[in-house]
């Protein structure tokens, strides 16, 4: 790690950036722009998740409120919040979120950028209070600025990424992310409002003994998850699944681990999207020293063809992932 880019915990997310941007002398700022206009985005999300019980805005989307307001589901606020933080932020051409369809265009032709989101993750997990998360990737336009993001600028693939991270709404709030030079993570302080260093140059333990997957789907796995999980057992790993990938992702990062969600009998491609949560999340876990493949390819390097593809995930420290490639390779 350069020590150059060495700052202080405690240091404030704001400061963080500058001082990175520094450390490039071409840089133009507008990354740095972008980054604030994500935690932005984040602190309000943050306030809107923290009064949830209050505000009543836990319910199905479509619902009236007492006021008769239209009722809106937190996955939906957060949408609108982070696509209205990159709109006013001008730095972005165009956004693929899970929440809609097609692509986000911003209006804002002469954005360099294209972010692609899951404004908030582990949506069944959002009444019952447990930890929930902001996944977010952040790519160059392929195509001349001036006009709108074109599809192409969309599906660029995961080595392409410049930046990748994720908020996770938890018992703190945390921004933890990467512009390919380590990972850093920060918490939020709500009496401040304000992003601190907590957690600089993450680096993920090389194993650990933690597994985490949705077990109850064991018997529509591939064989050589199967083998892996029954290797888990014998020898007396412990399962942690929380459901929410962000909270699982976290908890291995910083601990060792790995989270599995395989092919399964139902969704031969896996529950999770490539664009918005495994990409992102490979892009982090490789710059904090771990791994992510589908269990026999990069993550990184699968060239995209949807917006809103699926993908098997296998992701955490470096030597669990290769001994699941080993079990994958005995079955094929
Ligand atoms: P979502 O994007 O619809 O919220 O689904 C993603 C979530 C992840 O957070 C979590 O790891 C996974 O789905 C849990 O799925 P399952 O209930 O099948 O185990
Ligand atoms: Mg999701």
């Amino acid at each position: 790690m350069n020590d150059k880019l060495a700052l202080p915990v405690g240091t404030t997310l704001d400061r963080f950036i500058m001082r990175k941007q520094e450390d490039f002398p071409y840089a133009t700022g507008e990354l740095s722009q972008l980054l604030r206009d994500i935690a932005l985005a984040a602190k309000i999300v943050n306030r809107e998740i923290n009064r949830a019980g209050l505000l009543d805005v836990t319910g199905a989307y479509g619902n009236q409120n007492v006021q008769g307001e239209e009722q809106q589901k937190l996955d939906v606020i957060a949408n609108i919040r982070f696509i209205r933080a990159l709109r006013n932020g001008g730095e972005v051409c165009a956004i693929i979120s899970e929440e809609e369809e097609d692509i986000i265009q911003t209006g804002n032709t002469k954005g360099k950028y294209i972010v692609a989101m899951d404004p908030l993750d582990g949506s069944s997990n959002i009444d019952v209070n447990v930890s929930i998360g902001t996944i977010f990737s952040i790519y160059r336009r392929a195509s001349e600025t001036g006009c709108d993001g074109t599809l192409e600028d969309c599906l660029q693939n995961g080595t392409r990424q410049i930046a990748a991270g994720y908020i996770i709404y938890g018992s703190s709030t945390m921004l933890v992310y990467t512009t390919g030079h380590g990972v850093n993570g920060f918490t939020y302080e709500p009496s401040l409002g304000e992003f601190f260093l907590s957690h600089p140059n993450i680096v993920t333990p090389r194993t650990g003994n933690v597994y985490s997957c949705n077990e109850g789907g064991i018997n529509g796995f591939p064989e050589g998850i199967k083998n892996y999980i029954s290797y888990c057992r014998d020898s007396g790993y412990s399962a942690r699944y929380i459901g929410s990938l962000v909270a699982d992702f976290h908890r291995n990062l910083l601990k060792g681990g790995i989270y599995i969600y395989p092919s399964t009998a139902k969704a031969p491609n896996g529950k999770l999207r490539l664009m918005y949560e495994c990409n992102s999340l490979a892009f982090i876990v490789e710059q904090a020293g771990g791994k992510a493949t589908t269990g026999t390819q990069r993550i990184m390097e699968i060239e995209p063809t949807e917006l809103h593809q699926r993908c098997p995930l296998v992701i955490g420290s470096a030597e669990m992932v290769d001994k699941v490639e080993e079990f994958m390779k005995a079955e094929a």
